[in-house]
C-alpha cells in the first residue's frame, strides 16, 4: 500500500486507512470523482458562465479575445455577481428552512400536536420570552412556547419591516446597515428578492447586487438560523460542556451501528431515546449484537453531540468511509450535505440508507417518512430497521479503523457565560490584558480540493499558539475533535497566556459551538463583547475562517460573518475571479461598506498570518497593546 498517497488526501488515519480500504474493495468516494472532474471548467471556477435565460447558456471569454458580453448584454460584472447571489440564496434558503422546522416542532408541540416533544429549557423559553415581550406572568410554559413559536413563524415572511432578533445587534452596526439599506427584512423575502433581482433583464449592477446578497445573508445569520439555534436549545436543552468520543473508532463490531446524518436534530434526539428502549436492545441482542450504537456524522452529529453523549463518527468527507467500514447497518439522513453517492456505495455492502424528510430523497435508499405526531414511533421503526439489518453483515467485509480521539463539546452563549462567573467582563479583560490577543472562529466543512482536516487542524493549532482563542462550528470542529483540540489539555499547544486562561477555567482552547446553523453562538457573543464595549463589531480583535469550505450555505455564512463586520478567511476560491470589480469590492472594497473584508488563502499557516495580524491591528485600534 503506497501510505504516502493516502496521506495526501486526509491529515487523518482513520481516513486514510479506510481510503486504502475503499480502493481495496474498489469503491469510488469524492476523492476520486474530482480527479475524473479534473481540469475543472474554467469558466464554473471564474463564475463567468450563465444560463439565467434561454438565449443562452452564455459564457465570457476571461482572455478577452471572445464574447465579453452575454447575447442580451450582461457583462462578466453582472454574471459573477447574479451568480453569487443565487449562492447566498440558495445557502440562506436551506439554513432558514431548517430553522423554520424548528420552529413548527416547537409550535406543534406547544399545541399538543407532537407529543413526544417537551419543553427542555424553560429558562432559556423564560429569557426569550423577556427579549420578544411575550407575557409570562401566570403562564405555562406551553402558552409562553406557542406565542414564541407564533413571533418566530411570522419572522420568516414577516411584513413588519425588520427581525426580532436585531435587538441583538449593536447600534453601530444597525445603523450601517440602515445607511446602506441592507437591514435584513424576512427571509422569505430576501430570497424572493434575490431570484427576482437576477432573473434576465433585471439588476445589473454588481455593488447593488451584493448589497442584496449581503441582506439576503444576514436575515439568515441573524433571522432563520438563529432561530433554529434558539429554539433547538429550548426543545431539545441549552448545551453543557460534557466529554464525547470521535472519528470512525467509534463505530462498534459487536453492536448495531446506526449512524444519523445531515442537520436536523427533530429525529436523530427520538432515535437516541428510542436506541434506549429496553424493548429495543433485547431485540437487539436476540440478533447477536451487544447492543445499538447511535453515531453522529456532520451536523446531525453535532447537534446530539451538543446535548447528549453521543459519540461522533466523522465529519463530511468521511460520510462514505463509515458505510466502507462495512460495520453500519443504517444510515439515517434528513437533510443537507448528504452526498447522492451514498446508496450506491452502501450497495457494496448491508447498510440500509434511510431517507426521512420529504424534502430529500434518493434512489436506492428506504424512505421512512418522518412525522413529528408521531416522532418517538418513527424512530422505533428505524432503529427496528437496523437491527433486523444485523445478521446481514458481512463479518468478512468488516474493518473499523481504530482511531477514536475524547473531546469536551457543549459551549453555548450561556455554557461560556457561566465558565466565564454569569459574565463576559473576565474574557474581555483577558483580552485587554493581552492573555487572549483575540478569538477566531473556524468553521465550514471539507472540501477534497483541500488535504482533508488539513486546513482547519493547521489553522486552529496555529492561531492558539498566537494566543488567540478558537471558536468552532460544523466540521471544522469535528476536524479539531479528532486531532484533540477540544480537550482542556490541548491549553499545552497555546501560547503562554491563553493556555493559563484555559487553564484557570478548564476549557479546552478551540471551543466546539454546535453545528453550521449555531454560527448564529458565535454572532452573539460577538454582539455581545462589542455592546459592552460600546464599540461596533467591527473594531473587535476578531476574525472567521472557513478553510475548506464547499457548501452554500458557507457562502451564505461568509457574508453575513463579513457583513456583520468580522474579517473572513477562506481556504478555496469563491467563483468570482471572473470580474476583477466583484472581487476587488469583496477582498477590499466592503471595508469601507461594511468595515470588513474577505481574503482567500488556501495555507492554512498563511492564513493564520492574515488573521494575527487583523487582531493586532484591531487591538491597535482599541488602544491595546
Ligand atoms: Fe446569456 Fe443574458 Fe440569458 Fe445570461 S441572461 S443566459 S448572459 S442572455
Ligand atoms: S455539515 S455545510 S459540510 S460544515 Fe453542517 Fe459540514 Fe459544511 Fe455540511
Amino acid at each position: 500500500m503506497d501510505k504516502n498517497k493516502y496521506a495526501q488526501k486526509s491529515i487523518d488515519p482513520a481516513t486514510q486507512a479506510m481510503l486504502s480500504k475503499a480502493e481495496q474493495a474498489g469503491v469510488e468516494v469524492a476523492w476520486e470523482r474530482l480527479e475524473k472532474q479534473e481540469p475543472q471548467c474554467g469558466f464554473g471556477l471564474l463564475g463567468i458562465c450563465c444560463r439565467n435565460c434561454n438565449m443562452g447558456p452564455c459564457r465570457i471569454d476571461p482572455f478577452g479575445n471572445g464574447a465579453d458580453k452575454g447575447i442580451c448584454g450582461a457583462n462578466a460584472d453582472t454574471i459573477v455577481a447574479r451568480n453569487l447571489l443565487r449562492t447566498i440564496a440558495a445557502g440562506a434558503a436551506s439554513h432558514s428552512d431548517h430553522g423554520r422546522d424548528v420552529v413548527e416542532t416547537v409550535l406543534h408541540a406547544a399545541e399538543g400536536r407532537a407529543p413526544d416533544y417537551e419543553i427542555k429549557d424553560e429558562e432559556k423559553l423564560l429569557a426569550l420570552a423577556k427579549e420578544l415581550k411575550v407575557p409570562t406572568d401566570g403562564r405555562s410554559k406551553q402558552e409562553i412556547a406557542l406565542d414564541i413559536a407564533v413571533k418566530a413563524i411570522d419572522e420568516f415572511g414577516t411584513r413588519k419591516g425588520t427581525l426580532e432578533l436585531l435587538g441583538r445587534v449593536p447600534p453601530q452596526r444597525k445603523e450601517r446597515w440602515e445607511k446602506l439599506g441592507i437591514v435584513p427584512r424576512g427571509i422569505d423575502r430576501e430570497v424572493v428578492e434575490i431570484m427576482h433581482r437576477t432573473h434576465m433583464g433585471v439588476d445589473t449592477d454588481y455593488v447593488n447586487l451584493i448589497l442584496q446578497g449581503m441582506r439576503a445573508a444576514l436575515s439568515d445569520g441573524w433571522g432563520g438560523s438563529m432561530w433554529a439555534t434558539e429554539l433547538s436549545d429550548v426543545l431539545f436543552g441549552t448545551p453543557k460542556p460534557h466529554k464525547g468520543v470521535s472519528n470512525l473508532g467509534v463505530l462498534k463490531e459487536d453492536e448495531v451501528n446506526i449512524v444519523v446524518h445531515g442537520h436536523e436534530p427533530t429525529l436523530s434526539e427520538m432515535i437516541v431515546r428510542a436506541a434506549k428502549d429496553p424493548q429495543i436492545v433485547e431485540f437487539a441482542r436476540s440478533q447477536g449484537a451487544k447492543g445499538i450504537n447511535i453515531c453522529g456524522m456532520c451536523c446531525t452529529g453535532n447537534e446530539l453531540l451538543m446535548r447528549h453523549d453521543v459519540p461522533i463518527a466523522g465529519n463530511f468527507l468521511q460520510q462514505e468511509l463509515a458505510i466502507i467500514t462495512g460495520a453500519v447497518e443504517a444510515m439515517v439522513v434528513d437533510v443537507q450535505c448528504i452526498m447522492p453517492s451514498l446508496t450506491e456505495v452502501a450497495g457494496c455492502y448491508h447498510t440500509k440508507i434511510i431517507s426521512t424528510s420529504p424534502k430529500a430523497k434518493f434512489p436506492g435508499a428506504q424512505h421512512v417518512a418522518f412525522n413529528e405526531e408521531k416522532a418517538l414511533e418513527i424512530a422505533r421503526e428505524i432503529v427496528r430497521i437496523a437491527v433486523e439489518n444485523y445478521p446481514r453483515r458481512n463479518k468478512e467485509k468488516v474493518f473499523i479503523p481504530a482511531e477514536k480521539m475524547e473531546f469536551v463539546a457543549g459551549f453555548s452563549v450561556e455554557a461560556i457565560l457561566s465558565a466565564l462567573g454569569g459574565s463576559l467582563d473576565p474574557l474581555l479583560n483577558a483580552i485587554k490584558e493581552g492573555n487572549i490577543k483575540g478569538i477566531a472562529g473556524i468553521v465550514g466543512c471539507n472540501n477534497p480540493k483541500i488535504k482533508h482536516d488539513y486546513g482547519h487542524v493547521t489553522l486552529a493549532e496555529e492561531l492558539i499558539k498566537q494566543d488567540i482563542l478558537v471558536v468552532e462550528t460544523g466540521c471544522a470542529a469535528i476536524a479539531s475533535a479528532k486531532a484533540g483540540l477540544l480537550l482542556p489539555e490541548a491549553a499545552a499547544k497555546a501560547g503562554p497566556g491563553l493556555r493559563a486562561v484555559c487553564e484557570a477555567l478548564k476549557i479546552p482552547p478551540v471551543l466546539h459551538m454546535g453545528s453550521c446553523v449555531d454560527i448564529s453562538r458565535i454572532m452573539v457573543v460577538a454582539a455581545a463583547a462589542a455592546r459592552a464595549l460600546g464599540v461596533d463589531i467591527c473594531d473587535l480583535p476578531l476574525a472567521g475562517a472557513a478553510p475548506e469550505w464547499m457548501s452554500e450555505k458557507a457562502v451564505s455564512i461568509g457574508a453575513y460573518v463579513v457583513a456583520s463586520g468580522i474579517f473572513t478567511v477562506l481556504g478555496t476560491v469563491p467563483p468570482v475571479l471572473g470580474s476583477s470589480n466583484v472581487a476587488a469590492l469583496l477582498t477590499e472594497g466592503a471595508k469601507d461598506v461594511v468595515g470588513a473584508s474577505f481574503a482567500v488563502e488556501g495555507d492554512p499557516l498563511k492564513a493564520a498570518e492574515l488573521i494575527v495580524k487583523h487582531i493586532n491591528e484591531k487591538r491597535a485600534g482599541l488602544g491595546l497593546a
